[in-house]
């Protein structure tokens, strides 16, 4: 018995190690995805994991807490800092939670809310079965523009000034585009509304001055993950700028004791190193996740592959929207690149009903340009992608090639200790 519970436990180390050398050998395109740098991820197996600390800093009930406080007021000072604004939390510990705290702290139920549509590209938790839902909140869609995948401005005014939401939310998972705050900053103050936007997939756009600087485009709230273009640990952030004290109060209730207990301190400290890397790293790194993302539109697009957006080159983000439907439709193209390393998703795009069926798939960037791609990689992993999708190419066949383009780009960059092996599994002794 003891024997059989042993092998079941190194196993499910051999199932790990089998995923890290599949990734090390694979283009990782989700587009939430990163590689966080050596010296963070080494705070994810540090002590700080096996602890406790509730509340906040210098104000905690459990004894034993004094690096971690020494930590979290480093990773708040560095967060407002790198962010340029007055107010930040670091204890959701997911960009979900940190959602689920905003609404906590600014709405109730019953509350109106605007927000975009799921099949617009919008994060499950703004979704009726998502977080939105379960706080009991109603949601009403900004009109949307297919062509620019982006908010309409005009119609928006119209409905915001009728509906006069609680909370205006911003933000999605198939971020392209800036949404136009500024446009519509008057009408913020004219409902006055709480403007709310969710950065998850573009947080490390705006640490390295891409995309745009919501917190000085009239948004009070900003919430997200920390491990999309942000290449930090998998947890969550709250920032915020021009909330008054009663306001700051709600929100750090809300992180504590209102959707978590005690917060990771391991990703927390994780979470530190990266901002103090992203204030070295974040504007060269973003630049050329930008500049990667364009690249690959245009390579994808030249070899006839239906990518949205051409005449706004693309993107302006680290994603990609591609319309593959002439090619059997998401679910097989996304399965077919899997079978040949290339890792991605399906994706809803405009138009589409099913979410299970649809006609897209999404491709992010981020990752590929953490470990050194450039342009000219960017044109051959179009290539790559098109020999399958298209030409429909024995996946396998497909594969090798992935891993001779793949491997001279193993080792993680933009960040302290650069040129580690990146997708290297430690094993003990
Ligand atoms: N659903 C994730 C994504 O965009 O992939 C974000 O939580």
């Amino acid at each position: 018995m003891t024997d059989e519970y042993k092998d079941e436990a190194y196993w499910v180390r051999d199932q790990v190690k089998a995923h890290t050398r599949w990734f090390n050998q694979s283009l990782p395109m989700i587009a939430s995805e990163n590689l966080m740098s050596p010296m963070a991820k080494e705070m994810m197996i540090s002590d700080f994991h096996d602890r406790y600390a509730e509340g906040l800093p210098k104000k905690r009930y459990y004894e034993g807490n004094i690096y971690v406080d020494e930590v979290e007021l480093k990773c708040l000072e560095l967060a407002k800092k790198l962010f340029r604004c007055s107010f930040a939390d670091v204890r959701p510990i997911s960009g979900t939670v940190a959602n689920m705290a905003v609404l906590f702290a600014f709405a109730k139920p019953g509350d109106t809310l605007t927000t975009c549509a799921l099949a617009q590209g919008a994060h499950i938790s703004t979704a009726k079965f998502g977080a939105f839902g379960l706080r009991g909140v109603n949601s009403v869609n900004y009109p949307f523009n297919v062509e620019d995948m982006n908010i309409d401005v005009d119609a928006t005014k119209k409905v915001l000034m009728e509906v006069k939401p609680k909370v205006a939310q911003f933000g999605l998972s198939v971020f392209l585009f800036p949404p136009p705050l500024k446009e519509l900053q008057e009408t913020f103050q004219e409902v006055g509304c709480t403007v709310w936007y969710d950065a998850a997939h573009v947080l490390g756009l705006i640490a390295g001055k891409q995309f745009q600087d919501p917190l000085r485009e009239g948004v009070n709230i900003l919430s997200a993950s920390t491990h999309k273009t942000f290449p930090g640990p998998n947890h969550g952030i709250l920032l915020g700028e021009n909330l008054d004290e009663d306001q700051e109060k709600k929100l750090q209730r809300a992180a504590f004791p209102g959707v978590t207990s005690s917060h990771h301190l391991h990703a927390m400290a994780a979470l530190s190193i990266t901002l103090a890397e992203e204030m070295i790293f974040a504007e060269r790194y973003a630049k050329q996740v930008v500049d990667n993302a364009q690249a690959l539109g245009s390579a994808l697009y030249e070899l006839g592959i239906g990518v949205l957006c051409p005449h706004l080159n693309f993107t302006q983000s680290h994603t990609l929207a591609v319309d593959v439907r002439e090619h059997e439709g998401g679910r097989v193209v996304s399965k077919d690149l899997e079978a040949a390393n290339i890792i991605c998703n399906k994706n809803m795009i405009p138009g589409d009903q099913s979410a299970v069926n649809p006609s897209g798939i999404r491709l992010g960037v981020q990752e590929l340009t953490r470990v050194g791609m450039r342009e000219s990689e960017m044109r051959q992993v179009a290539e790559l992608i098109h020999r399958v999708a298209v030409k429909k190419e024995s996946p396998k066949d497909v594969a090798k090639d992935v891993w001779e383009l793949k491997k001279d780009f193993t080792k993680v960059m933009y960040c302290l200790h650069e040129g580690t092996e990146a997708y290297e599994y430690k094993e003990l002794v």
